[in-house]
């Protein structure tokens, strides 16, 4: 049953699509970097995704191996002036539109890193989506 449900999302995302010529077809991820920092600290990636498909899709969550969570998290200017985080369920990434995970706004956070972040070095980053499905993607470490 569940099968037959994935391979009607299949044929009806590729009927979309087909119908719907601009649009590049794919979600992409793209310019990503992340913070050099030391294990035992928190660590921060950045990325801007695209949805070049004439679905709306949404991010569901992250993980990675090099921490004890991996968490996606939005930053916000709280009354008096202190920042806050705060911990995203999900994240809508509309039909032809970006969204910029960036620093002051969304990050991938990861909680209790294990190993140091290196400047020069690259991680392995998983992204999963409702439709685009599971995305890996290198973010290479990089000062601010
Ligand atoms: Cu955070």
């Amino acid at each position: 049953m569940e099968k037959l449900k994935l391979i009607f999302a299949v044929l009806l995302t590729t009927l979309i699509v087909a119908a719907c010529g601009g649009a590049s077809g794919e979600l992409t991820v793209k310019d990503a970097w992340a913070r050099p920092a030391s294990a035992g600290e928190n660590g921060a990636a950045y990325f801007v995704i695209e949805n070049g498909t004439a679905e709306d899709d949404t991010l569901l969550g992250a993980s990675s191996e090099i921490a004890a969570a991996t968490e996606v998290h939005m930053s916000m200017m709280m009354d008096g002036g202190v920042m806050s985080m705060q911990r995203q369920e999900s994240v809508p990434v509309p039909t032809s539109e970006k969204v910029e995970f960036k620093p002051g706004g969304l990050h991938v956070m990861f909680v209790g890193l294990t190993q140091d972040l290196k400047a020069g070095e690259t991680i392995t980053l998983t992204l999963n989506f409702e439709n685009a499905g599971t995305r890996i993607i290198e973010v290479p470490i990089r000062e601010p």
